[in-house]
């Protein structure tokens, strides 16, 4: 059991990775620790003015950084990867501490943030536009990629670093600053992050002021980087709620968004399935993280013939799954964020109930006391998909259906409002490339006989409907922060019109 030790290894770990910020401000922004519910720091907090003021640098940086050579631009980012790889346990440590996750999930957090920057010093070399052909002759058309300008990075508590660093190493080989405003649950990790960031900055030499900086405090900070015309792309990650505020605020001054929200994500289990591997896949992507990830598993149709199979087997999975404090412990499960969370998720698993639902599991696991909100994960047999079942709820509920016609499942499948993650486990054929097909799955990630959270770095993340339709990290995502000019240039000795069109003076 912890006995209080956390402040200081709070204090500890940070300076480890550099920051110089104190952590005992009175009446600041108090940071708490899920691990134990008690407050591990308490943060001086920036003000709209400062808001303003970042702005105002990040748009001077852009100003020279534009200019660097893509190439170059990647050398920083390279040198960021290296501080990372080295920074890597403590800032673990830091997600372990702020998010409550387990130290392999605060360790694979930080090895995303790596692997964003091995892919974005690739790019930088690689920021193709295409050669065109053109109707006119003695006429070259192509298309260019400039850097776009100041980029916005909002964060949710559930991902305190990776999501930053997907966009950052995106942004700054494609020659954007960014300004960072992470959950006000989880402004250390951003800190850190930070901190290590100048070290690389150090290394790197010329690189402008304010190039990378961070926001600590509340929404009003979130609400000026949204509002600002000076902010050309507001890149957002958290609830499908936040990004209907913000995204018609961006559309409204015509700037762009990517905008990463809410998940409803599903695993079909059809007969042909390998079981074990799909128990498997099911509880890492259900239980994981304690349901907190936007690509957790929240429901599940099993094929009638191997309901009896597969849910028993399910519901002893939930049984013995280990939930306590994971630093301490080894426990798979770690807490929920705050007492809110915990509400949401009894709320929930109540009107499942009232809808006929049988819950096993879901009750308050007294880990680390009064203030810490450690549950077992729930597992609800539902007689169909309603009611809470078409929501997200932050927390590890998987609501289990059966199903017995496979368009039915597919119709089931897409019949809710998030559009982020989803699988199928089978190993028929015409099943799984229906999946993966135009009458498919409708989620911007469609996996097969793997679980629905853990993705990796070389694809596009994100999702459609409620989801918002942006993608980061992976494949073209980069395209999203940079702005695109045709150029055609004629070097012939007339004047040919396109479409033919005559205009003879
Ligand atoms: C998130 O929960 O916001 O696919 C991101 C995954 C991780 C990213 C999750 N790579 O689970």
């Amino acid at each position: 059991m912890l006995s209080k030790p956390l402040p200081s290894i709070t204090a500890e770990t940070l300076e480890r990775c550099g920051v110089t910020a104190a952590l005992d401000i009175e009446g600041g922004l108090p940071v708490i620790s899920p691990l134990t519910g008690e407050r591990v720091a308490s943060l001086a907090v920036h003000s709209a003015e400062d808001a303003a003021r970042a702005i105002e640098a990040a748009a001077s940086a852009f100003r020279s950084w534009r200019l660097v050579p893509a190439p170059r631009r990647g050398e920083l980012v390279r040198l960021y990867a290296e501080e990372l790889r080295k920074a890597k346990e403590e800032l673990g440590r830091m997600v372990s501490i702020e998010a409550g996750k387990s130290p392999s999930e605060g360790l694979g957090e930080v090895q995303e943030m790596i692997d964003i920057c091995d892919f974005a010093v690739g790019l930088s070399r690689q920021l193709y536009g295409l050669t065109i052909a053109t109707e006119r002759p003695g006429h070259r058309m192509m298309e260019t990629w400039h850097p776009l300008g100041v980029v916005g990075i909002i964060t949710a508590f559930n991902f305190p670093c990776a999501p930053w660093c997907w966009n950052a190493a995106l942004a700054l080989v494609c020659g954007d600053p960014v300004i960072w405003k992470p959950s006000e649950k989880t402004p250390l990790t951003a800190l850190a992050c930070q901190a290590v960031f100048e070290r690389a900055l150090a290394r790197f030499g010329d690189a402008p002021e304010g190039l990378s900086q961070v926001l600590v405090g509340g929404p009003e900070l979130g609400e000026a980087l949204v509002d600002s015309r000076k902010v050309a792309l507001i890149s957002a990650t958290g609830s499908t709620r936040m990004g209907r505020i913000v995204g018609p605020k961006v559309a409204a001054r015509f700037g762009k968004c990517i905008l990463e929200l809410g998940g409803n994500n599903a695993g079909i289990v059809c007969p042909s399935a390998d079981m074990d591997m799909a128990l498997r896949a099911i509880a890492f992507g259900a239980m994981g993280t304690a349901g907190q990830r936007c690509t957790t598993m929240r429901r599940l149709f099993v094929h009638d013939s191997v309901y009896d199979l597969l849910v028993p087997a399910l519901r002893r999975a939930y049984a013995s799954v280990s939930v306590g404090n994971p630093l301490e412990s080894g426990a798979l499960v770690g807490p929920l964020i705050d007492g809110a969370a915990f509400e949401g998720m009894q709320a929930a698993l109540k009107e499942a109930a009232d809808l006929g639902g049988t819950v096993h599991g879901g009750a308050r696991a007294s880990v680390e006391g009064a203030a810490a909100y450690y549950v077992k994960p729930a597992l609800v047999e539902m007689p169909e998909q309603a009611g809470p079942v078409l929501r997200e709820t932050f927390a590890p509920i998987l609501y289990v259906m059966k199903y017995s016609d496979f368009d039915e499942v597919l119709e089931l499948h897409n019949a809710v409002g998030g559009g982020l993650s989803s699988s199928i486990f089978t190993t028929d054929l015409r099943e799984m490339e229906t999946f993966l097909s135009a009458r498919g799955s409708d989620c911007g990630i469609a996996n097969v006989n793997i679980g629905t959270s853990g993705a990796e770095i070389g694809g596009a993340f994100g999702g459609e409907k409620e989801t918002g339709g942006g993608r980061e990290s992976g494949s073209d995502a980069w395209r999203a922060y940079m702005r695109r000019a045709t150029n055609t240039i004629n070097y012939s000795s007339e004047l040919p019109l396109a479409q033919g069109v005559v205009f003879d003076i």
